[in-house]
C-alpha cells in the first residue's frame, strides 16, 4: 500500500483541489489543526497584501465521514477568495459579457527566475498567464492541508515533523531577518532563505538502498525540490561532510538501555537510503522571489523588443512560509515510506504492524 497525492489548480482560478489515495480506513482528522496549518502557511514577515485577501480553509469533498476517514479517497479543496477578482480573467469556461476585472489582458512580458518563458515556449502560450497560473506557488496551500493529513498519520505512530526558516536573505532569523525584508522592500526587491526540516521519531527502516525510486534521501530531496522557489537540498550536514575525512564525517554506533543510537546524526538519519533511527534533517536553499517591483531586463514576446519584465503585486520574501510547506511536502513523504512499510486498510492495522516492527528491532524512539 502506498499514499499518493495528485493536486490541480491556479494561483486566481476558483480553487485549488488534492485528492490522497491511500490514507487507511479510521483515521481521525481534526478541521482545526488543518486549517491552522493554512494560517501557519500564510502568516511570516514580507508576505504580499493577497494574504489579506485569502482566508484559506479546508473543506472535504469525499473519503471522510463525521471525522474518520473511509480508507478511500480524499478529496480536499482550498478555495481562491481573490478569484472573486478574476471571475472573468480566470473562467475555467469561455466568459460571458464584457471583459471585467484582473487578468483579461494577456501577459507578454515574461519575468526571469519564474516558470513565464520556459512554460510559454514549451506548451505554446501566447498568453504567458496560462503558464504562470499552476507555476504559481499559491498551489502550496493545499500541498499543507495535504500535509496536515500525513501529519496526523504519523503522530498514530510517533513521528513528528518541524519545519523552521534559519535564515531570510542571508540574515539569521528574528529581528536580522524582519530588518534584510524592510531593506529589501524599501529598494522594491525581493530575498530568499534557508529552511530547515526535522523529524522525529521515524523508526529505522523506512525507504530502502534497492532502487532509486525507494531511496529515503532521495525521495525527500524530490519532495522538497518539488516545492516553488527551492534550488538547493542537503540532508543532514549535506555539503559540509565533503570537506571532511571520513573519521569525522560518519555517525558512530553505541548501545545503551534503549537500545542502538548513534553519537552523531551528521548523516542527518539516513544512511544508504534507509533511516537510520536518527531524526531526519533537510535543509532547503530558496531562491529570492521573481516577481520584482523594480523589475529585470526581459523582451516582450508580442514583439520582440526588449523591455521590463511583468510587476504584479508580490510577497518580498515567503521563507516562514516555505518553513510550512516544507514540513507538509516531507511528512507526506514520510507518511507515504511509512504506508509502504506498514501497510493495512485500517488504522488498527498499521499501528500493529508498527507495534510489531518496533518489538523486532533493537531500537526506541528517543
Ligand atoms: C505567487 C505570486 C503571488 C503570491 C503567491 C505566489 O500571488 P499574486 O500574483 O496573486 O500576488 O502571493 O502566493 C500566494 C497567493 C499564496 O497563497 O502563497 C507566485 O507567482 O508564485
Amino acid at each position: 500500500m502506498t499514499l499518493t497525492l495528485t493536486t490541480a489548480g491556479e494561483s486566481h482560478g476558483p480553487a485549488l483541489v488534492a485528492i490522497v489515495e491511500g490514507i487507511p480506513a479510521g483515521l481521525g482528522l481534526d478541521r482545526t489543526a488543518i486549517d491552522a496549518d493554512l494560517h501557519r502557511r500564510q502568516q511570516g514577515y514580507g508576505r504580499s497584501p493577497r494574504q489579506q485577501l485569502e482566508r484559506d480553509e479546508v473543506e472535504v469533498l469525499a473519503g471522510l465521514r463525521h471525522g474518520r476517514t473511509l480508507g478511500t479517497p480524499l478529496a480536499i479543496l482550498v478555495r481562491n477568495r481573490d478569484h472573486a477578482n478574476w471571475a472573468w480573467g480566470m473562467s475555467p469556461w469561455p466568459p460571458r459579457g464584457g471583459a471585467t476585472g484582473k487578468g483579461t489582458k494577456p501577459v507578454t512580458l515574461p519575468r526571469p527566475g519564474h516558470a513565464d518563458l520556459p512554460g510559454a515556449m514549451k506548451y505554446g502560450f501566447d498568453d504567458v498567464r496560462d503558464a504562470l497560473e499552476r507555476a504559481s506557488a499559491r498551489h502550496t496551500a493545499v500541498v499543507v492541508a495535504a500535509g496536515a493529513v500525513a501529519k496526523t498519520l504519523l503522530a498514530e505512530v510517533g513521528v513528528h515533523v518541524e519545519g523552521r526558516a534559519v535564515e531570510i536573505g542571508g540574515a539569521d532569523v528574528g529581528e536580522a531577518g524582519r530588518s534584510a525584508i524592510d531593506a529589501a522592500r524599501e529598494d522594491r526587491d525581493t530575498l530568499g532563505g534557508i529552511v530547515e526540516v526535522r523529524a522525529h521519531g521515524v523508526p529505522p527502516g523506512l525507504g530502502s538502498y534497492a532502487t532509486r525510486a525507494e531511496r529515503l534521501d532521495a525521495r525527500v530531496g524530490a519532495a522538497l525540490l518539488g516545492i516553488q522557489a527551492v534550488k538547493g537540498v542537503e540532508i543532514g550536514d549535506g555539503f559540509a561532510l565533503a570537506r571532511m575525512r571520513g573519521s569525522e564525517a560518519h555517525d558512530e554506533i553505541v548501545r545503551d538501555e534503549r537500545g542502538l543510537a548513534r553519537r552523531t546524526n551528521r548523516a542527518g538519519g539516513i544512511e544508504g537510503g534507509v533511516s537510520n533511527g536518527e531524526a531526519i534533517v533537510a535543509r532547503i536553499g530558496m531562491k529570492p522571489l521573481p516577481t520584482l517591483m523594480r523589475p529585470l531586463d526581459s523582451v516582450d514576446l508580442a514583439t520582440g523588443e526588449p523591455a521590463q519584465a511583468l510587476v504584479e503585486r508580490s510577497d518580498v520574501a515567503a521563507v516562514e512560509a516555505l518553513a510550512v510547506v516544507a514540513e507538509s511536502a516531507v511528512a507526506f513523504e514520510l507518511a507515504r515510506a511509512a504506508r509502504e512499510k506498514f501497510g493495512g486498510d485500517s488504522m488498527d492495522d498499521f499501528r500493529a504492524a508498527h507495534r510489531l516492527y518496533l518489538e523486532r528491532v533493537d531500537w526506541v524512539p528517543r
